[in-house]
């Protein structure tokens, strides 16, 4: 391909080709050739290994190293001029100093390797809402898997063309050295750096780096904003159509929600979901006032374990064809991908997910030690094979959102759903978000910790300047989406979870969609609005919760219940979060907000 006109980005090449000394450099133009030409180089040296090309033709495994399997977020930087802008939830090293650090690890590292050039689009290319980016990358696998995730290529070079902007990236493997790894952001100079990984969010830099931490200090200075959220579309009966953006803590369901397939009963009065995204929005302020939503990815990366024919059909789909594996078990009888919760029998022949035989005998499945796949094995999937992918995918405007919901992992406390009074107490909502922490990052798991808006590890800039920036842009809207939170997650005293979930989600979406559209009453609670038992349409719904336990109506009034001494827990540790660890930036909305909460639960 012939190179870029563009002199900043031709600059950018040959500064770190300079620095890393790569024997080669191939631009990426995204043609079919080349990324087959690559798929075939990546076979040879086993950095992928093809899957039964009959049942998963295109398909291919990768093993990372076992200790680069997740997001680091203790080795993920903000690297603004002053250490306050990047706020108490970051990470932050002074840019000079990250600068020097980087290009101390990566200087030669590249010898004996090609640098793969790569430019992409985060949304469609040429759209108002697309921003280009460059990644330069010392992995094939990394081509590959931007191949799926984003748009890349001639048609982006030619959009930065001469004189346009992008986001400089640079990743380096390096030896996969994991004291010496580092995911660095530059908000100030749109760059990023990543080091001695190969994993997923911290070297597929278009996503969390770029969609997310990037774009949301872009979005707060722009007057729009870059979220952590799924988006579904739902068609009524009547042919209507409603667009929902749900931001839940990674591996907390926003795949599984984006593709649901409702009850038969739904199905069966018209009732369909539609996919937008299942990961990542951007939101801007339409000419009509409303909120409209794009999904800037152009796959999926989703988790595997637990994705079966049952609980996201739609997603096992999107992964039979032009897909790659990541840490997933390999059943050798027919050269298949296999993980936990695929089927219910285990395959008599597997290689787990660091290559070694599998033991089904001595498989117990709460020890993930003896686990074919890894909890946070993911597949990498064309956002197109998606059965439900909704023909708004690949809209210039985006949606626009009739609602936004919160929610995260409790066990305890927070009610199935609920709606917050207004725009500035949705914030607040969303601020008071907290989750158990997940197999998706690097780290403990199970652990409760505070994630605002879900975007905990992925806000580019101060939390509290961005809490800010969400009052500030439920002033700009005149109609703005209704606000809501939901908890899938409530487990009984054996730690079953007490709601089934997945599909049954439906139940919960309809509720949220009436209330939007005023044709459902609700109780006021201390804590917003809460439905009426009778009001979730439980038809149909057939779910066990531990042996000889069915759900019923009973159990629904459980997992509805608000109690009050619980949530003045729940606001006076709330204060304490808001008090020491984001400090005084907090808007006066939210404030606001927590009084009224701490008087009604104190009455
Ligand atoms: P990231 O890709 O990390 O951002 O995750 P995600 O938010 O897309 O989560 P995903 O949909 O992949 O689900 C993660 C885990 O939650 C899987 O193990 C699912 O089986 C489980 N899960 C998803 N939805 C539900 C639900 O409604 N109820 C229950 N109990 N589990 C769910
Ligand atoms: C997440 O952790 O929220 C993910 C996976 O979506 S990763 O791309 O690794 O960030
Ligand atoms: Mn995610």
């Amino acid at each position: 391909m012939a190179n870029t006109k563009n002199k900043k980005l031709q600059d950018y090449v040959n500064e770190c080709a300079a620095l890393t000394q790569p024997d080669n450099i191939v631009w990426i133009d995204g043609s079919e050739k080349q990324i087959s030409m690559l798929k075939a180089m990546a076979v040879k040296s086993g950095e992928i290994i093809p899957l039964n090309q009959t049942k998963y033709p295109d398909c291919y495994l990768h093993r990372s190293d076992p200790g680069d399997v997740a997001r680091v977020e203790e080795k993920t930087f903000i690297c603004t001029k002053k250490e306050e802008d990047a706020g108490p939830t970051n990470n932050w090293m002074d840019p000079k100093e990250a600068y020097e650090l980087a290009n101390e690890i990566v200087r030669g590292s590249m010898k004996g390797r090609t640098m793969y050039v790569i430019p992409y689009s985060m949304a469609k290319v040429g759209s108002p809402f697309a921003k280009y980016g460059v990644e330069l990358t010392d992995s094939i696998y990394v081509v590959l898997n931007m191949n799926i995730m984003t748009r890349i290529g001639r048609p982006v070079l030619d959009a930065i063309g001469a004189t346009g902007d992008f986001v400089k990236g640079l990743h380096c493997k390096c030896d996969i050295n994991a004291d010496k790894r580092y995911i660095l952001h530059f908000p100030e100079d749109n760059a990023i750096i990543s080091i001695n990984s190969a994993y997923g969010g911290n070297v597929l830099l278009g996503k969390k780096c770029f969609a997310l931490r990037i774009a949301s200090y872009l979005g707060k200075s722009e007057g729009w904003m870059a979220e952590h959220m799924l988006i579904l579309g739902v068609t009524f009966p009547d042919g209507q159509k409603k667009y929902i953006a749900a931001a839940f803590p990674s591996a907390c369901g926003k795949t599984n929600l984006a593709m649901l397939i409702p009850p038969k009963h739904y199905e069966s009065k018209g009732y369909k979901i539609e996919c937008v995204g299942d990961d990542i929005a951007w939101i801007r302020v339409g000419d009509d006032g409303r909120l409209w939503a794009v999904n800037p990815e152009n796959g999926f990366f989703g988790i595997a374990p637990g994705t079966n024919e049952k609980s996201n059909p739609n997603a096992l789909a999107s992964t039979t064809k032009g897909t790659i594996f990541t840490n997933v078990g390999l059943n050798t009888d027919d050269m298949t991908p296999w993980w936990e919760g695929l089927t219910k029998e285990l395959p008599a022949h597997c290689i787990d997910w660091m290559g070694r035989p599998w033991n089904a005998a001595k498989f117990d499945k709460k020890d993930k030690s003896t686990c074919a796949a890894h909890p946070n094995s993911r597949f990498t999937a064309p956002a197109k094979n998606c059965p439900c992918i909704s023909p708004a995918f690949d809209s210039d405007q985006g949606v626009p959102l009739d609602a936004i919901i919160f929610g995260g992992r409790r066990a305890t406390t927070t009610p199935l759903v609920y709606q917050s009074r207004n725009w500035d107490h949705g914030v607040f909502v969303g601020s008071a978000m907290s989750s158990e922490t997940t197999a998706a990052a690097a780290g403990a798991t199970g652990v409760l910790r505070h994630d605002p808006m879900a975007m905990k590890p992925f806000i580019g800039y101060h939390v509290g300047d961005y809490l800010a920036h969400w009052i500030d842009m439920g002033k700009k809207v005149k109609n703005p989406p209704k606000i809501f939170n939901v908890n899938w997650f409530r487990q009984d005293d054996e730690g079953n979870f007490i709601w089934p979930g997945f599909g049954d989600n439906m139940r919960v979406i309809e509720w949220i969609l009436k209330r939007c559209e005023g044709t459902v009453e609700a109780e006021e609670t201390v804590i917003g609005y809460v439905p009426k038992a009778s009001d979730i349409d439980l038809e149909g719904l057939d779910y066990e919760i531990s042996k000889g336990h069915k759900f019923t109506e009973k159990d629904l009034g459980t997992i509805l219940e608000v109690n009050k001494e619980r949530w003045l827990g729940e606001a006076n540790e709330l204060e304490g979060y808001y008090t020491k660890e984001i400090g005084s930036r907090i808007p006066k909305e939210l404030w606001d907000c927590l009084k009224t909460l701490k008087d009604g639960c104190e009455k």
